[in-house]
């Protein structure tokens, strides 16, 4: 029984689906980690619990629940984004068999509350701007209740440090800090805005050296990424905090290496460049999306126009930054193909990873409001299958403008160009004759999990699993090792993950051939059964085809309709009567695992998000 100064906490993070763009699962079993990235959510709230309170961290996606551990635990708390959300909902229910009250939060259970009505805490939004009121529930002795934060108005310079004692360092790739949240810009498909808000509230520069000064004094060395939704979203926060940084990494001998994410329009500023350059940054995500600017204007990335994109991620590589670029296909203004355009594009601008996937309308966005006013949105949109694992393995969850079978084979044939290993090797090689590394520190500090991407042999044994063009990539990290040795790791590190991104390629073009198949064969009786009842439609046809007019509305014969329900409510009441697989543990009689999708979907509906 849990007291008022006293209570066990069992914190779980949910597992991703295995087939995810995201895991880069060969670079991690390279250097020994097992997921690249570390809950930030969960060791930020367990910072705000009492002090008295005991906090067990399982993050299932690096190793096993326990019986012992539901066992010990008073109340489980779990939570994370939309790729997560079929294992939460097994988790909560796996915890109510073992009689443990659960407690969510995080960004899918804020975005759609309704999906998790199972928990018997909901704690939305931003936790600091709530904490208190659900700790002050707890200790009065209820044990359920839904509690909401207010919105963009939370203080973030309140913020506690992250437990980071609560991670195995070594599980990862990478670890997470964050400077601040929202982001000024207006994208029509982002949550990130509904979520955050257009006012980016930073942290105070003390308040983020202290963060980084307990990861240090925890022992951690290598790579930090910023979890931002822009980090250049609050500029002047941004550049009074970076020279100290700069100052504080100096001192230290250069123990961490940054990455982060940030809108396009960091190339405008030199100042900026040069300072994140001093500051050890040395990769950005940036949003491109498209690079037509009809469709960047239709669904209002207006930073991304009016000016030459490649030349802007050029400009990013000469500061010391490798681009990666999220891409996405499926908006409403694609009239045309787009495929080769926005192959050409990541040829042109020379960025190796590229994140293309499908358009995927998340809960709480315009996009949903708009589509769902125009009665385009499916039901159960925002819920999760198994197989969901990010914007490439699922679809799109709308009825779509353009016939969805031409939608994805512009998309198989982007994925196709864009991964083909000469393509990749080609970017690399150029990517290496611009991303400019000088004077920046040459040697990984001790303890640094990269390092041991730096022997020959460890360059050998990734060329040689390379599926196809070794010579290619050899040549090109031969090249690299002679002309700019400065750059030479990075190159390595992005040859390791297309060890996970070259086959994951393939798996999702495999998955839309047999989406394409499908499409095919149910469009094919239609067809036959509108030209025996229609003596019109080849004068129709031709009509269309002179005026160029676009169907008038959605492609019934070949859309994606999701579960075959009336509304979003009869289909969860649908899942919950046919009840869920029943979720075990690890102890054998009761292992868990999140359905362990080998690459499949492409299946009804599911996200994008503007990462
Ligand atoms: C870093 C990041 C990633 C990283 C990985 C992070 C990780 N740990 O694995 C990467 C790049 C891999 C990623 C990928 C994706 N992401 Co992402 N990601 C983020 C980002 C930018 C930061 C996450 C973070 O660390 N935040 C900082 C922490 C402190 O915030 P937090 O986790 O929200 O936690 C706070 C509260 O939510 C709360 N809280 C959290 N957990 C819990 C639990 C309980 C019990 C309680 C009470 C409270 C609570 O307390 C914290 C303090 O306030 C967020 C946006 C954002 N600003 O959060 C998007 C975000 C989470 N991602 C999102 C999405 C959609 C995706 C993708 C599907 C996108 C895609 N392109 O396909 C993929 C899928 C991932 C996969 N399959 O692996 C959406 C999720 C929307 C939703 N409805 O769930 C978000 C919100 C925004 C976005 N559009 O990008 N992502
Ligand atoms: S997609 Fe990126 S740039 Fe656009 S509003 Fe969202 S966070 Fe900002």
């Amino acid at each position: 029984m849990a007291h008022l100064n006293s209570c066990r906490v069992l914190m779980v993070y949910p597992r991703f689906s295995a087939a995810t763009f995201w895991n880069f699962s060969v670079a991690c079993e390279l250097v020994g980690a097992r997921y690249p990235a570390a809950p930030l959510g969960l060791i930020t709230l367990a910072a705000m619990l009492p002090p008295s309170w005991d906090i067990r961290l399982v993050n299932r996606n690096t190793e096993e629940l326990t019986e012992a551990d539901l066992a010990w635990a008073d109340i489980v708390m779990t939570g994370g984004m939309l790729a997560q959300q079929v294992d939460a909902l097994e988790l909560i229910a796996l915890c109510h068999a073992h009689g443990k009250p659960v407690a969510v939060g995080g960004p899918d259970p804020t975005s759609s509350p309704h999906v998790y009505a199972a928990a018997d805490f909901r704690v939305l939004g931003e936790v600091e701007g709530i904490i208190g009121e659900f700790l002050a529930a707890w200790e009065a002795g209820e044990r359920s209740g839904c509690f909401t934060a207010p919105k963009f108005t939370i203080d973030v310079t309140m913020s506690p440090i992250p437990r980071f004692d609560l991670l195995r360092f070594d599980h990862y790739l990478y670890v997470g800090v964050q400077f601040s949240r929202g982001c000024p810009f207006t994208c029509e498909f982002c949550d990130i805005i509904e979520l955050y808000g257009r006012v980016p509230r930073a942290k105070t520069t003390p308040q983020m050296l202290a963060e980084l000064e307990a990861l240090y004094q925890l022992g951690y060395r290598g790579h930090v990424d910023f979890v931002d939704d822009n980090l250049i979203g609050n500029k002047k926060a941004l550049k009074a905090f970076l020279p100290e940084l700069t100052a504080w990494l100096k001192a230290r001998d250069y123990p961490f290496e940054f990455s982060t994410e940030a809108s396009i329009n960091m190339a405008d500023d030199d100042e900026l460049l040069k300072l994140l350059r001093e500051a050890n940054f040395f990769a950005v995500f940036v949003g491109i999306e498209s690079p037509d600017p009809k469709t960047l204007i239709h669904t209002r990335k207006k930073q991304n126009t009016r000016r030459n994109l490649a030349e802007s991620i050029h400009k990013i590589y000469r500061a010391g930054m490798f681009v990666t670029a999220g891409f996405i296909v499926g908006f409403d203004s694609e009239e045309v193909s787009m495929a080769d355009a926005m192959a050409d594009f990541i040829e042109e601008s020379a960025i190796p990873v590229c994140m293309v996937g499908l358009l995927y309308a998340l809960p709480n966005t315009q996009l949903t409001r708009r589509l769902a006013a125009a009665g385009r949105l499916h039901p159960a949109h925002d819920v999760a299958t198994p197989e969901f694992g990010d914007q490439c393995t699922a679809t799109l969850n709308f009825d779509t403008l353009r016939p969805l079978s031409e939608i994805l084979r512009d998309y198989r044939r982007i994925l196709q160009r864009v991964y083909d290993p000469s393509a990749f090797a080609d970017r690399l090689q150029r990517l290496a004759g611009m991303l400019d590394r000088s004077g920046r520190p040459r040697d990984l500090p001790e303890g640094d999990i990269r390092r041991k991407v730096a022997s020959i042999e460890m360059v050998h044994n990734i060329i040689s699993r390379l599926p196809e063009a070794r010579e290619r990539f050899w040549q090109t990290f031969v090249n690299c090792a002679k002309s700019n040795p400065a750059a030479l790791r990075y190159i390595v590190i992005l040859m390791a993950f297309y060890l996970h991104l070259g086959p994951f390629a393939r798996q999702v073009i495999a998955a839309i051939d047999a989406r394409l198949a499908e499409l095919d064969r149910a469009a094919a009786p239609l067809a036959e059964a509108v030209a025996k009842s229609d003596p019109y439609q080849d004068r129709r046809h031709d009509t269309k085809q002179q005026t160029g007019q676009r169907p008038p509305a959605r492609h019934a014969a070949d859309r994606d309709d999701g579960p075959d329900m009336q509304d979003q409510e009869e289909w969860h009441q649908d899942r919950a009567e046919r009840g869920r697989p029943q979720p075990r543990l690890a102890s054998g009689r009761t292992v868990h695992r999140a359905p362990q999708a080998s690459a499949t979907p492409i299946r009804p509906a599911r996200p994008r998000a503007p990462r």
